[in-house]
């Protein structure tokens, strides 16, 4: 059994190395545990500092890639390696190495394909309450448009995922892969399973948003993209039925002063609601065509899953 921990890094020579260190290097269960670096085109001394921290593998991307493309190399570099078993950390020293034995044993006992660390964002006084807000937003978002029946961190980082998950997931956006990621996850039938693990204060700016309300819109953006992508019957029958639904308030109204003053004046109205339940439905109709579409994509995943398998195996 292989673990690797995986750490994407974005100029992060202050906090890499207690990160390193900290990653316990026996573990029950696991044969060995080797400690992977993405480096992002860092600037500073991060590859230098995780070279003489004790990092495994390190390795730098040719350009600047953002975090969700770096977080699919990394997946990737970690199965080549032959990884059973990923954990993903950050670099800034956020979250406890310590606790990664916690954090793989649902995998390790067969109970859970991913495994979610959740913080105690509510408790960490240097998180801005705006970036806590929309964490928790994010999450509540997820959990209950992707039907998740789960309190999970949306946004944690902190995670596990068994080599059939990573497998499995397929990092479509370039912002970030954390909502993305739950959706897909739950859309594969993956066994989900979170357990608190207490995150620490971080001093420094975040790397991965600069504006947290630009960060918000990104990622609200993100997560809607990827709802079209998983469920595109519910986003299309939601939006055409609503367009649909104004229609027939404005048909109801044309009746009413039909009937009871005539119908003169209100042709407009008459237009407008013939305009929006004609839209409505075919909104309605072209969601039937994405849902095609939709199994259409299932396929293609199938075939990439059992792909990704064959190139391991050889
Ligand atoms: N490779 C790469 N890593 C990044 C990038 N942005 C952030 N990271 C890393 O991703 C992790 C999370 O970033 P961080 O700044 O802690 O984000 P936050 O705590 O969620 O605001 C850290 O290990 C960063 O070094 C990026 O653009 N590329
Ligand atoms: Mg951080």
């Amino acid at each position: 059994m292989r673990l690797i921990v995986i750490i994407p890094a974005l100029n992060e020579e202050a906090n890499l190395a207690s990160v390193i260190k900290e990653i316990p290097r026996s573990i029950d269960r696991v044969d060995e545990v080797k400690v992977l670096i993405l480096d992002d085109g860092s600037t500073d001394k991060t590859v230098q500092v995780a070279k003489e921290a004790g990092a495994d593998f390190i390795l730098s991307n040719p350009q600047k890639m953002g975090l969700a493309r770096t977080f699919k190399r990394a997946l990737e570099e970690a199965l080549n390696r032959e990884a059973d078993i990923i954990v993903n950390t950050d670099g800034d020293n956020h979250y406890d190495q310590s606790k990664i034995p916690e954090l793989i044993k649902p995998i390790l006992d067969k109970k859970a394909e991913i495994v979610i660390g959740n913080r105690n964002i509510w408790e960490l006084k240097k998180m801005p309450l705006v970036k806590k807000l929309g964490n928790s937003m994010g999450s509540w978002f997820v959990r209950t448009i992707a039907r998740i029946p789960l309190k999970v961190d949306a946004s944690s980082g902190y995670r596990a995922y068994s080599k059939n998950a990573a497998l499995r997931l397929n990092i479509l956006s370039d912002h970030t892969y954390a909502h993305e990621t739950l959706i897909q996850a739950h859309d594969h039938g993956l066994a989900l399973e979170c357990i608190d693990i207490p995150a620490r204060d971080v001093d420094r700016p975040s790397r991965l948003i600069s504006s947290v309300p630009k960060h918000i819109f990104k990622s609200l953006l993100v997560i809607f993209r990827i709802l079209t992508i998983y469920k595109p019957l519910r986003v299309m029958l939601s939006i055409g039925s609503l367009i649909f639904g104004v229609g027939l308030i404005f048909i109801i109204r044309f009746l009413y002063f039909y009937f009871t003053q005539g119908g003169e004046g209100h042709i407009q109205s008459l237009i407008l609601a013939s305009a929006l339940l004609l839209i409505g439905f075919q909104i309605c109709v072209l969601g039937l065509i994405s849902s095609a579409v939709g199994w259409n994509r299932k396929i293609l995943e199938e075939n990439l899953y059992r792909s990704k398998k064959i190139e391991l195996k050889k």
